[in-house]
């Protein structure tokens, strides 16, 4: 059955829409749950934690409705907006923006190694790899200010860790995601980099623009409607991991930088941005960020 409101992954490739970018963002994170097999399983759900949880956000629900004397016509507004956040397949990108930055905080709580935050909706595995020093794809006339970004992996205990991955994803100097967006190549400024023997790394890319969320979807429409801004401040997403070691997903951002006080998605640690210098190559920025994995 086709449904006209809800475009194809492939039909995303061909339109800068918020909900092209949303139906690619939602195939690829049920593509995701598939290969991984962790799709809610029924028989074995927990249905003590399932009551807790669901009964008291239902409650914290019904408070706020109490509280503000919520009308009718704001229940079905609530109502009309939820049924188009799916069709327009902006599940990922309203939960990533608005709700997964205290998931971190609650799942990493722990660590002593970097700092991480949030994914966000537009990861993709299995990006190309490379060894020690790469650059990642980008096209010919890629735009933008080239960064040099170097650095070395080592374990909390301060030991180096050779092979270990260092995978970066980000938007290119449009603001834009390659896979997320029209026009772009497959692996546009993505990239995995092996480090070396002294758990090494170096990366060439392209300094990334900030993002704003699509302003034609119904987070976009959210956003308006709360008179709130629709920025993202310019980041490098980044997973780092080595065997024995705990995977860390985070981003790194630019001091200076616009929205790095106010990121939308509040994804923003002191930890997490970097102080960027003219490169010594003479052409564009280079910064060094080293990375500590905590043992699994
Ligand atoms: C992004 O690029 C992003 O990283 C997040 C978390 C949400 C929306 C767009
Ligand atoms: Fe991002």
């Amino acid at each position: 059955m086709t449904d006209i409101t809800t475009p194809t992954a492939a039909e995303a490739a061909t339109a800068a829409t918020a909900a092209a970018s949303g139906a690619a963002a939602t195939e690829k994170f049920r593509a995701t749950q598939r290969t991984a097999a962790a799709v809610a399983d029924t028989k074995n759900v927990d249905t003590k934690r399932v009551d807790t949880l669901a009964s008291e956000v239902l409650a914290a629900v019904h408070d706020i409705i109490c509280r503000h004397k919520v009308t009718y016509a704001e229940y079905d507004a609530l109502k009309a907006w939820l049924i188009q956040v799916g069709l327009d397949g902006e599940w990922p990108l309203f939960l990533d923006v608005w709700v997964e930055h205290v998931v971190e905080e609650v799942a990493n709580e722990d660590r002593q190694g970097s700092k991480g935050t949030i994914e966000g909706p537009y990861y993709v595995p299995g990006s190309p790899t490379f060894t020690a020093e790469a650059t990642l794809p980008m096209r010919d006339d890629e735009p933008g200010t080239p960064l040099l970004f170097q650095g070395q992996v080592a374990g909390v205990d301060g030991t180096p860790l050779a092979g270990a991955k260092v995978e970066m994803w980000h938007a290119d100097a449009d603001g834009l995601y390659s896979q997320f967006a029209p026009g772009l190549p497959e692996w546009n400024l993505r990239g995995t980099v092996v480090t070396d023997g002294d758990g090494r790394f170096v990366i060439h890319t392209m300094e990334p623009a900030p993002y704003q969320i699509p302003t034609d979807g119904s987070c976009g429409k959210l956003i308006a409607a709360a008179g709130w801004h629709a920025w993202r401040p310019a980041h490098l997403h980044l997973k780092v991991s080595a065997p024995g070691h705990q995977l860390i997903t985070t981003q790194l951002y630019f001091r200076g930088g616009s929205h790095v006080e106010d990121d939308i998605a509040s994804a923003v640690k002191p930890e997490l941005v970097l102080d960027t210098a003219p490169a010594a190559s003479g052409v564009g920025n280079e910064v060094t960020y080293d990375f500590v994995l905590d043992k699994a």
